[in-house]
């Protein structure tokens, strides 16, 4: 109906497992686990799984979150107890030492299961990359970008985004992370601080003090010690309220076309945060599903491998909006859907509107103000071209 085929000449995988997605972090707590089984049920609706290898995430074991995380974390993260279990008395200090237990970081029943499987699906997509028995990996579960090596923060409690880097290096010399999520992605930013075999790339939303996590400035570039092979090899796009597709996209196409010339990536990891986009209960942008998906399509034409995370994304439909599209973007049918959500997509009503593009208006009621100047724009874009003339590869 939908004449969706395999891509020619290149494979796509698609990695999740409807058990993460049970998962609850409480009431009327923003991130929502529900919002994959939407995604992929949307997906499923257009028949996109014919044209993709679709593998049953695993949970990563032990061993391979110590890549990253550090063992009394990780051993604290397998055996707390939920919060509304019995305490012991002495685990308050490490609750507030990892940061577990809070309103952003809740204690909840299966937790060490529901990351241990985020970040086996994103490990899972950087193992068949690396095998090349993929070209472009999709693990919508992944993108947990604030995950520190001994904390959580922002709703982040393992970086599967980190782990799977760390796969990826240990078969290709170079690594692009790029981040259009709203927040700025300072557990990769760290990560790799100190590396020039990993060039991190955020754009987000950025007033320090108001709008988390307050890091990622345009002059935060890696810390410029004398023998850091890292320094430059951060870059930062700050942004203020209400930015446009059209404005993104230009952007986006300057400043990821300029990094490619010069630090030439061996593959491209690329976190794909849904709170971008206008109407995100989190976020503050007037990004459209178009205009989102326009940075997938960008990226899939440098014909570079890559792995797509997802990350945050608070409005569960248009979460589901955007992925699903990014997923016929990789498989190259984006030209050929039918914007109409299929009559037969489970949850159909849950849409509101019956189209994969809803209009601003139809988003937000009356659009929010755009406070990003034309301006500004070319200083961040002269900046960033400015820090490039130190990276060559
Ligand atoms: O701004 C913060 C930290 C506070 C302390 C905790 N309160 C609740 C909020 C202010 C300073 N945290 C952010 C974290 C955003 C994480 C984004 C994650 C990602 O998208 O980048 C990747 C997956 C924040 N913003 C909004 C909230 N927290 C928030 C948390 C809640 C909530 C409402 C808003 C937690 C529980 C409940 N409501 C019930
Ligand atoms: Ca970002
Ligand atoms: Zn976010």
């Amino acid at each position: 109906e939908y004449n969706i085929v395999r891509p020619k000449g290149y494979t796509v995988s698609y990695h999740a497992n409807p058990e993460m997605e049970k998962h609850h972090f409480g009431q009327t707590h923003p991130m929502k686990p529900w919002r994959l089984t939407l995604t992929k049920s949307l997906v499923s609706s257009y028949g996109m799984p014919f044209a993709m290898d679709n593998y049953l995430t695993r949970a990563a074991t032990y061993e391979e979150l110590k890549s990253f995380h550090a063992s009394e974390y990780l051993e604290y993260l397998g055996t707390a107890p939920a919060e509304d279990m019995p305490r012991d008395i002495d685990n308050p200090d490490k609750e507030v030492k990892f940061n577990l237990g809070g309103s952003d970081c809740p204690l909840f029943h299966g937790l060490y299961d529901y990351c241990s499987m985020s970040a086996g699906g994103s490990l899972d997509a950087a193992r068949k990359i690396c095998n090349k028995q993929s070209d472009i990996a999709i693990a919508w579960g992944g993108g947990l970008h604030h995950a520190k090596r001994s904390e959580a923060s922002g709703f982040c409690y393992i970086n599967d985004i980190v782990i799977a880097v760390l796969q990826l290096l240990r078969c290709y010399p170079r690594v692009l992370y790029i981040d259009i999520d709203v927040h700025h992605g300072d557990g990769v930013e760290e990560a790799f601080f100190s590396t020039d075999r990993v060039m991190t790339v955020s754009f987000h939303k950025y007033q320090p003090d108001i709008f988390f996590p307050g890091t990622g400035g345009l002059d935060d570039n890696g810390p410029k010690s004398e023998h850091n092979p890292g320094a430059h090899h951060a870059i930062n796009v700050p942004l203020n309220d209400g930015i446009t597709d059209e404005q993104y996209q230009y952007l986006f196409e300057s400043i990821i076309g300029k990094i490619n010339e010069h630090f030439r990536p061996s593959v491209i990891a690329l976190q794909c945060g849904a709170d971008s986009l206008a109407g995100d209960r989190l976020g503050r942008f007037n990004l459209q599903v178009q205009g989102h998906g326009a940075c997938v399509e960008y990226c899939k034409k440098l014909g570079i491998p890559m792995i797509i995370f997802g990350g945050g994304g608070y409005t569960p439909r248009n979460v589901a909006r955007a992925w699903s599209f990014e997923t016929s973007i990789a498989i190259d049918c984006h030209t050929k859907i039918n914007p109409i959500i299929p009559q037969h997509a489970p949850w159909r009503d849950r849409f509101i509107h019956d189209t994969l593009f809803p209009t601003l208006e139809q988003i937000l009621g009356e659009p929010r103000a755009n406070r990003n100047t034309a301006k500004r724009l070319q200083e961040i874009i002269q900046h960033v071209h400015d820090q490039l003339r130190f990276v060559n590869h």
